[in-house]
């Protein structure tokens, strides 16, 4: 969950060490309920503090974009920001859990 900009870089930072280049990651969040309404896995709302979309992002392209995605570092223009995607598309991923 991605609440702010010091977990934003915990997980921007978590890719740099998988060293996988031109990539996005599901990053949890979802608008899966409620078209729109994006929500992390936790079900805290999305934006409740922080958000970093890419511009004119999330689209829910085609109509059916509803997972959330960090680019990474290598990403044209929009390195470390969010997009929505299908959710059946193939990608890394970042979890997050307590130990
Ligand atoms: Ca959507
Ligand atoms: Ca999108």
């Amino acid at each position: 969950m991605i609440t702010d900009v010091i977990s934003h870089t915990i997980y921007f930072s978590s890719i740099k060490i998988t060293a996988v280049s031109g990539s996005r990651y599901l990053i949890g969040g979802n608008d899966l309920a409620i078209e729109g309404e994006f929500r992390w896995t936790d079900d805290v709302a999305v934006g409740t503090g922080y958000t970093n979309w890419v511009s004119r992002e999330p689209s829910n392209g085609g109509g059916v974009e509803n997972c959330m995605t960090l680019f990474d570092d290598t990403h044209n223009s929009s390195p470390g920001k969010w997009n929505d995607v299908r959710c059946f598309t193939e990608e890394f991923a970042i979890c997050e859990f307590k130990l």
